[in-house]
């Protein structure tokens, strides 16, 4: 069996380590132009010239979760496109949820400025009930935040393509309840993939129909969110501010807006950061499974688009 690794911005020497040691068979190599065909890819963001020269694939195996990047380059027709399926991502994006939005709703920003500032001063505690947090997207990662979000007794609503049963969660789904899912919502919370149908899906439009003060905290990608709609609503009081780790274009440029704002936070797309030996060993469960005949678990959809 033949497995070629193509990951833009990885280092290739470990991941070919750890893959060689849990399928010591195979023949992995680093794809470079007129490399050998190989059965299975292993990829990340590669070039449309690499899908070109490898017709034959039977299994493509994205190191993320998110697939927008590849959906926008032609395919061999009769692989499967697998995305990383959890693999450590999930704890480590309720994590970052719950830390921003608990952060938001404590205040703690006001306080480490009193702090610095040498003041001992308190502020009036705020009403629980009053900061509903509403989960975009209720897949593999919004699930796990809305879980880890009713843990400190939020009102969690979710909105997603089909309706959910997760015990304590409030769910919406489809565009028809989506301005319902909006006006529930102080805290929106981004995880969707992003498909035709959900870019700029938070804009002047939907972000107005959130709770007087709302809050937006984006994970998922920065085309789902139009950057001047979001600044304005902050500017105009509608909403008291964000908390972004994805952008439209990534690094954020250096004079863009959100560096300065002062009601925004940023991080660099390190929400749930893809956990080289976790995925390695799903990915080489699900090659030998493929290889077997088996089905598995992470297969995209690509007319859905995730
Ligand atoms: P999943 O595919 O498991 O879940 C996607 C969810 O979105 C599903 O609940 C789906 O609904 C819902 N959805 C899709 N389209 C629509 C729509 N048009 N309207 C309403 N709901 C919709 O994805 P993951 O949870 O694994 O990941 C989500 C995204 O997070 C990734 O696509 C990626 O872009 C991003 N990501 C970001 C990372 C970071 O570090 N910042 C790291 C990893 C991922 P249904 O269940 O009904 O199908
Ligand atoms: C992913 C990501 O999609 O890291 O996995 O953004």
């Amino acid at each position: 069996m033949k497995i070629t690794f193509c990951c833009a911005e990885t280092k290739s020497e470990p991941w070919l380590a750890g893959l060689q040691s849990v399928l010591p068979t195979a023949q992995i190599t680093v794809w470079q132009p007129g490399a050998p065909l190989a059965d299975h890819a292993v990829v990340w963001t590669p070039p449309q010239q690499f899908f070109d020269e490898q017709p034959q694939l039977k299994g493509v195996f994205n190191i993320g979760a998110g697939v927008d990047a590849l959906l926008k380059l032609r395919l061999p027709p009769q692989a499967v496109l697998v995305r990383l399926d959890d693999a450590g991502m999930s704890v480590q994006m309720a994590e970052y949820v719950c830390h921003a939005v608990i952060r938001h709703f404590r205040e703690f920003d006001a306080y480490e400025a009193a702090m610095r500032a040498g003041q001992w001063s308190y502020r009036k505690p705020r009403r629980r009930a009053d900061f509903a947090v509403g989960v975009m997207g209720l897949g593999v990662l919004g699930e796990r935040v809305a879980r880890a979000l009713q843990m400190f007794e939020f009102p969690v609503n979710g909105w997603s393509r089909s309706a959910k049963s997760i015990d304590g969660v409030r769910s919406f789904c489809g565009a028809e309840q989506f301005n319902d899912f909006l006006a529930a919502t102080q805290v929106l919370v981004n995880l969707l993939p992003l498909t035709p149908e959900t870019r700029d899906i938070m804009n002047r439009e939907t972000l107005s129909q959130l709770q007087p003060g709302g809050y937006v905290i984006n994970v998922a990608r920065g085309a789902h969110l139009v950057d001047e709609d979001l600044i304005a609503l902050i500017d105009s009081g509608h909403l008291s501010g964000a908390t972004l780790d994805v952008f439209r274009t990534e690094p954020l440029p250096s004079d863009h807006p959100f560096w300065q704002h002062p009601q925004i936070t940023l991080t660099p797309h390190t929400s749930a950061r893809t956990l080289r030996e976790e995925s390695i060993a799903q990915i080489a469960g699900k090659i030998l499974a493929l290889e077997q005949g088996y089905c598995v678990a992470g297969i995209v959809d690509p007319v859905r688009g995730y």
